[in-house]
């Protein structure tokens, strides 16, 4: 297993409603309610550095979800303070507000998601503006091959070519499961790239840049596969989820 130090050893089917019922009720409460001081992703950060078990999956309506975090804290940012960054080799770099986003056409997709640790969540909805409509806003130039994506975390980093970017399945996503997404899940903006495992959806997206070849991100650097579609990467045979 190589190393993903916030998530559990492969294939293991602990779920949310498992932990629940492991721990009671009672042991959520008494875990949850000193989080409310620092936020629910400071609490959780703070735990999965030290904790590999699993109770990072512990997140109260997560409906399937696990949260995770590279970053040991996360600035919230909204409608005020938000900003996504296209720029690297473009004719036209340009810095978007949540509103200039929303008001871009938007594409919902209902798919899969899998994480390459093993859980699945069944039939979740994304919606948000195709990355392909602000490359092509953008104007990739010739020698422009890959993208690099950044993160308001501060931390975490992916990557993909030109080609996966440009496909109609991959998001910058405004909205998961028919709501505006929250911070915990990497709102107010993160990327979802369907056909892929879900470390490549990355979250607090906050710049998109062209380069002339990959860079791999935060986990590539760590052994998963660059190219991580589900069920042909990481030696996974899960079924294809776009
Ligand atoms: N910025 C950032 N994005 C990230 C991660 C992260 O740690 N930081 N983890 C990745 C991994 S491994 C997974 S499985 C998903 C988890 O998304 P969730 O927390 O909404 O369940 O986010 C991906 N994107
Ligand atoms: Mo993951």
């Amino acid at each position: 297993m190589k190393p993903e130090p916030t998530e559990e050893p492969e294939g293991r089917p602990i779920g949310r409603r498992v932990f629940l019922g492991t721990l009671g009720l009672g042991a959520l409460g008494v875990a949850a309610a000193p989080v409310l001081q620092r936020g629910l992703e400071g609490f959780l950060g703070s735990i999965s550095g030290k904790d590999p078990t699993g109770l990072t999956g512990l997140l109260p309506n997560g409906g399937g979800f696990r949260y995770y975090s590279v970053a040991a804290s996360v600035p919230h940012k909204g409608p005020a303070d938000y900003r996504l960054t296209v720029d690297g080799l473009v004719d036209h770099p340009h810095t978007y507000t949540l509103a200039d986003l929303r008001a871009l056409p938007q594409t919902r997709l209902v798919k899969d998601v899998q994480c390459v640790t093993g859980w699945r969540v069944p039939g979740t909805p994304f919606e948000g503006v195709r990355l392909s409509h602000l490359l092509d806003a953008a104007g990739v130039q010739a020698a422009g091959k890959a993208i690099r994506f950044t993160c308001f975390d501060g931390t975490y980093t992916e990557s993909l070519t030109l080609d996966q970017a440009r496909r109609p399945d991959v998001l910058v996503a405004l909205r998961m499961q028919d709501k505006d997404i929250g911070h915990d899940h990497g709102g107010p903006v993160r990327l979802y790239v369907a056909p892929m495992y879900f470390y490549k959806s990355a979250k607090w997206l906050s710049g998109i840049t062209v380069t002339d070849q990959v860079r791999p991100g935060y986990w590539e650097e760590l052994g998963y596969d660059v190219d991580a579609w589900v069920g042909r990467s990481n030696g996974r045979t899960d079924e294809p989820t776009s």
